[in-house]
């Protein structure tokens, strides 16, 4: 972490203020921004201010430290130009907020007064949105509507109190398709300020946003005019292998807090437990209104919370459940070559390209072993390596660790889990029956089905 100055005093008696109500006083001390310039997942930041509670942890990301001035907890956001990792071997050229994104987590106790200094050191002008808050309505952030979009160098106060418990998100509200494809959003999580009936303790509290880019391979900027083909989907702006794993211990209750802002929705899953949802960015859920699940749907500029019981060790799988989002960027549109044969064909395009190679004769798996020239900055379509081979994944993919040695508080990855003896599906070394079939069936017939092929040269004309 870095600390920034960026104003001196001449520059602040330019900074700008938001509405006339709030203290023109409090500018003459703006809290500094933190900087943040890696994307490991940091440490939950217990409050060492204000009311007690157990803070989230922001997958590969991080919350935002506060400053207590005349009982408001004052924040500094900037919204700038960042690099991003979204894996090791990638980087992409985003905007966020304090050399992120997404930008910081805000993490505060319902009651509190909140004050968010916005700085915008974008090329052009911002603003941000508090989705799902309940605020004063020239507070909404609005571009243009509830207020002026914050001018290129220029530093808007927002003040409200955090009026009701849950987990919310920010964003601007001005030139929105760019900048939110550029990677501007963030989460916002009000804790509860007392036992709330609806709102469980838990042992572990994770969150993340659903992002996504368009980014051509070898390219590293956005494309932000992009409205559906997506080729990196992303959990705060990481893509498997990139994101890290959920380390809990044993029993552990776990919540996990998912917002989506892409332009698509997604059914987020979980292997070998059961969750309920527990809540959305409009509250805390009834009771009655609770089921077991192990999907969820999470449609565009929704949250929902899901919470457990980690009660099965082992490397549990959590992901998208649509199968290009588990995927990286190439491959989205390559023809499906199973079973065609190329035997022959491959050998005389070689004698004139060398390289020539066929992709997916026998399905894609081989792809994610092959270790096939990329281009620079780019991530293989399938990748991972598990303790057994190929995991053939990307995108939306990471994993739950349950562990019984994992200590409480301890969120460290504890490698690959080691499956007790007799636990796993192994081979069948023994004879194979024939195949049965029902009575009356028809036998299979060999080989493919005939297709009656017309030859480009059997006369079609058009
Ligand atoms: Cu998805």
């Amino acid at each position: 972490m870095q600390r920034r100055h960026f104003f001196t005093g001449a520059a602040l008696s330019t900074a700008a203020v938001a509405v006339a109500s709030v203290s023109r006083g409090a500018l003459a001390a703006l809290p500094e921004p933190v900087i943040m310039r890696g994307a490991a997942t940091a440490p939950p930041l217990a409050p060492t201010t204000g009311r007690p509670y157990r803070p989230v942890v922001t997958l590969n990301g991080w919350t935002a430290p506060w400053r207590m001035k005349d009982g408001v907890k004052e924040f500094h956001l900037v919204a700038e130009p960042v690099v991003r990792e979204i894996a090791p071997g990638m980087r992409a050229t985003l905007w966020g907020y304090n050399g992120q994104s997404p930008g910081p987590t805000i993490e505060v106790v319902e009651g509190d007064r909140v004050r968010v200094f916005v700085t915008n050191k974008l090329p052009e002008h911002t603003t941000i949105h508090w989705h799902g808050q309940r605020l004063p309505n020239g507070m909404d952030g609005v571009g243009g509507m509830t207020q002026p979009q914050i001018p290129v160098g220029k530093t808007f106060v927002y003040e409200f109190v955090a009026r009701r418990p849950g987990t919310f998100m920010y964003h601007p509200h001005a030139d929105e398709m760019t900048q939110m494809a550029m990677g501007m959003m963030g989460l916002w999580v009000t804790h509860p300020k007392a036992p709330h009936p609806l709102i469980a303790e838990v042992d572990r509290d994770f969150c993340f946003l659903l992002n996504a880019y368009d980014i051509e391979p070898g390219a590293s900027t956005p494309k932000v005019n992009t409205m559906l083909d997506f080729n990196l989907w992303t959990w705060n702006s990481r893509a498997f292998p990139g994101i890290d794993s959920l380390n809990v211990r044993l029993g552990d209750r776990v919540r996990l807090r998912v917002g989506n802002l892409t332009m698509t929705n997604h059914p987020i899953h979980l292997h070998g437990h059961e969750f309920e949802i527990t809540g959305s960015d409009g509250g805390p859920w009834p009771m009655a209104a609770r089921c077991p699940e192990v999907t969820v749907d999470v449609a565009v500029g929704q949250m929902r919370q899901l919470e457990f019981v980690a009660d099965e060790v082992g490397d549990w799988a959590l992901h998208c459940h649509k199968s290009h989002h588990t995927m990286n960027a190439m491959g989205h549109t390559v023809p499906t070559m199973i079973g065609v044969d190329h035997q022959g064909l491959v050998r005389k395009i070689q004698k004139l390209i060398p390289d020539y190679m066929v992709m997916g004769e026998r399905g894609m798996a081989d792809m994610g072993e092959m270790e096939m020239p990329l281009p620079d900055n780019t991530l293989p379509m399938m990748t991972g390596t598990g303790p057994f081979g190929a995991q053939e994944m990307g995108g939306m993919f990471t994993t739950l660790k349950v562990r019984r040695d994992q200590a409480p508080g301890d969120y460290r990855d504890p490698g690959w889990f080691t499956h007790p003896a007799g636990t796993q599906a192994f081979e069948w070394t023994g004879a194979l029956p024939a195949e049965s079939r029902q009575s009356g069936q028809a036998p299979a017939p060999a080989g493919p089905p005939a297709l009656n092929v017309k030859k480009p040269d059997s006369g079609h004309k058009h």
